[in-house]
């Protein structure tokens, strides 16, 4: 009777580390957008993949273009509390530094690119006493995106659908849920500069974008809902649009909530 008892207790114990370890796993909105069935639409983890020994997840987000519905800075929600989302791993080793490849289809001189991505960096550092992403960044023409060698990558390059504004990939440690690296991607199929130089919507806005996939870089997921258009984390964005350079309260809640105050 007493071994009975303590099969059945081994058997439940087992059964609740496995629940806990798949309610630990990584299922960034994007894919939960992916299976609901509005994708392309919305941003779906499109790989996850295994890197052998090294004992890596990766994840991608994707980021795509919505001319009708971008950033939208009319709403702002009461609380700053509800439009964020962690995606439940973190960096654990700071600051994060970075590289840019600033090689461009669109005559963006090297100091343009630096200064709108390091600022994007910058303003998510603001936000925590922590020193998450490290003010002295590289520059390097060789950079690659999408590679895994330990180099958090940011460069410039043709994806597939000329719809995507751009991607971000993660990887982080299965175990322990470190986030290790990150490299980014802005597509080619945009014009690509600072969109405060002209009234009309032309640019795609790059201090815009990166601020945007920083957010990834640094743990946080995409939001969707309409209700949350202003946050910088918000999944669409468009042509002129700017709003995603500054922070909302839920933004700065969220990164709060991974690094500190
Ligand atoms: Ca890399
Ligand atoms: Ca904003
Ligand atoms: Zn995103």
């Amino acid at each position: 009777m007493r071994k009975l008892n303590l099969f059945f207790f081994s058997l439940l114990a087992a059964l609740i580390v496995a629940s806990a370890a798949s309610a630990g796993m990584l299922i960034p909105n994007s894919q939960k957008a992916k299976d609901n069935a509005r994708a392309p639409e919305k941003s779906p983890a499109i790989s996850e993949t295994v890197a052998g020994e090294w004992d890596l997840e990766r994840v991608d987000f994707i980021h795509y273009a919505k001319p009708n519905n971008p950033g939208n800075q009319g709403n702002k929600p009461a609380g700053g509390d509800t439009c964020y989302k962690t995606l439940g791993v973190k960096w654990k080793s700071l600051p994060v530094s970075y590289v840019i490849n600033s090689s461009n289809g669109d005559g963006l001189t090297e100091s343009f690119v630096a200064g709108a991505i390091s600022a994007a960096a910058e303003t998510w550092d603001r936000e925590t006493s922590a020193e998450l992403f490290s003010d002295n960044y590289r520059l390097d023409t060789g950079a690659v995106y999408g590679v895994q060698n330990f180099e958090n990558a940011l460069a410039f390059g043709n994806y597939p659908d000329p719809n995507v504004i751009g991607v971000t990939s993660i990887w982080y440690t299965r175990q322990g849920k470190q986030l290790v690296e990150f490299d980014m991607l802005f597509n080619d199929s945009f014009l690509w500069g600072d969109a405060t130089a002209t009234s009309a919507p032309i640019f795609m806005d790059l201090e815009n974008i990166a601020a945007h996939e920083l957010g990834h870089a640094a743990g946080l997921d995409d939001i969707y809902s309409s209700n949350c258009s202003a946050v910088t984390m918000y999944g669409y964005s468009g042509e002129g649009e700017i709003e995603k350079r500054s922070l909302e309260p839920a933004d700065i809640a969220g990164i709060q909530k991974l690094y500190g105050i």
